[in-house]
């Protein structure tokens, strides 16, 4: 076997896998847990970086994160590390965090601030336009710098949120929803607001398991005593298992919301893109501990306490909840085909003062319970879907529609991309 009889093994090898993962998500059972191979084998993960997180929108940060000039923040989208930056005229601009010349990775910061963008290496400099203004004297004659300028990825701002696509041409169908966001979110004035708390978790964990264990609430009274203070297991306001007294505590809210100006009717866009702002338990206004602000200073231009809680779903890596206080957004990141990252950020007014308005500590409590919570039951899955023992079983189509919609979405989207990109190279 010569070198290149090798490499094709290999290329056959995950051919193979693409075909293998075509098959299991035309056959799977609808309703049904996913095949094993679906959650824990490494090349049928490769397919799910190359065909969903390689080509569909995802959330990135906020744009409060980046306020000025020069400010940046890095993610890494599997083995893609993406730079996101302020540029000078105030739009916010992603690159790929790769330098023209070798390769480097050019910010190797989580975050940070600069003038240019220089990478570490050999100092190649480009501006934050992602030109190439320098590349020292030994280039030759014949180096052209406007043809080394940072390779650009597609970045879109709404309601203070960014998305990013590593897809050449990135899919169109965000516009709907970016429309409804902005509309959404304008009550919050997310540009004039900060990061209060930051962390980031590693579940040993398939990323869908993450998002699965989202998308329902089944797991919620058996695991979550701190959410449930606040927190109503129903989905949305027309969950047909809500109650009459939930629909009277919703109508009642709804018409001082509505007096407001305050947007609170479900929106989807397809099933990847969902808004809803949902009361929480009577008697309490935010996510904390108490049902208590975790703020004395208000979002935007909010005046009642008693918002609820906007939950914006962005498939396949974000969920959020937005409250009168303080929002909490979420980001998903897959590690491996058993590791995913999820950061949370809490977010307040920019002005309010920690120790004075807000404590980070009692801020955090909640939803820090929550995501370990929520980190076991994953990983307790994994490790159960890892068995022999395994076998996909039944969703309950009243408590985990959430979960089929998910999966109807996600199947159908890594068939629709796979085709195409059998098309592309064509
Ligand atoms: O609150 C959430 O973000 C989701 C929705 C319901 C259960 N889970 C905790
Ligand atoms: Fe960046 Fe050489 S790899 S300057
Ligand atoms: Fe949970």
């Amino acid at each position: 076997m010569n070198e290149n009889d090798f490499l094709n093994v290999h290329y056959q090898d995950y051919q193979h896998s693409r075909e293998e993962m075509y098959r299991l998500l035309q056959q799977r059972v609808k309703n049904y847990s996913l095949p094993q191979a679906l959650y824990n084998d490494p090349n049928l993960f490769r397919v799910d970086m190359e065909e969903i997180f390689q080509k569909e929108w995802l959330f990135a940060g906020m744009t409060c994160e980046i306020p000025a000039r020069g400010d940046y923040f890095t993610i890494e989208i599997g083995q893609n590390p993406v730079l996101i930056v302020r540029d000078g005229e105030g739009g916010v601009q992603a690159y790929h965090n790769v330098c023209r010349h070798r390769g480097s990775r050019i910010c190797n910061q989580h975050r940070g601030k600069v003038a240019n963008l220089v990478c570490p290496y050999h100092q190649w400099t480009y501006d934050l336009k992602g030109n190439l203004l320098y590349a020292g004297s030994e280039m030759g004659k014949d180096f052209d710098t406007k043809l080394h300028g940072l390779k650009k990825v597609h970045c879109r701002t709404a309601g203070g949120f960014i998305f990013i696509s590593l897809a050449r041409h990135a899919a169109p169908d965000i516009e709907a929803f970016l429309a409804s966001l902005a509309m959404y979110m304008e009550p919050y004035d997310m540009e004039s607001t900060k990061v209060a708390v930051e962390t980031t978790i590693l579940e040993k964990a398939n990323w869908k398991l993450v998002i699965e264990n989202n998308r329902e609430c089944y797991h919620c009274a058996g695991s979550h005593p701190e959410l449930l203070n606040t927190l109503l297991e129903w989905d949305d306001t027309t969950d047909p298992r809500a109650p009459q007294a939930f629909l009277d505590h919703y109508a009642q809210q709804a018409a001082a919301w509505d007096a407001e100006g305050i947007p609170h009717h479900h929106v989807e866009h397809g099933l990847r893109n969902r808004i809803v702002r949902m009361p929480l338990k009577q008697g309490t206004k935010v996510m904390t501990l108490d049902g208590n602000r975790g703020c004395s200073r208000l979002m935007g231009r909010i005046k009642n306490q008693e918002l609820g809680s906007m939950r914006i779903l962005h498939l396949p890596n974000s969920w959020n909840h937005m409250q009168s206080d303080h929002a909490i957004v979420f980001r998903v990141l897959p590690v491996s085909a058993q590791q995913t990252l999820v950061t949370t950020k809490w977010l307040v007014h920019k002005d309010a003062v920690e120790g004075v308005d807000y404590d980070p500590a009692r801020l955090r409590l909640v939803w820090d319970a929550t995501n370990d919570q929520d980190r076991v039951l994953a990983e307790h899955n994994q490790q159960g879907i890892n068995s022999i023992g395994y076998e996909p079983g039944p969703y309950s189509e009243t408590y985990e529609f959430g979960v089929i919609n998910f999966l109807n979405w996600y199947g159908e989207q890594v068939m629709t991309n796979m085709q195409s990109s059998n098309i592309d190279q064509d």
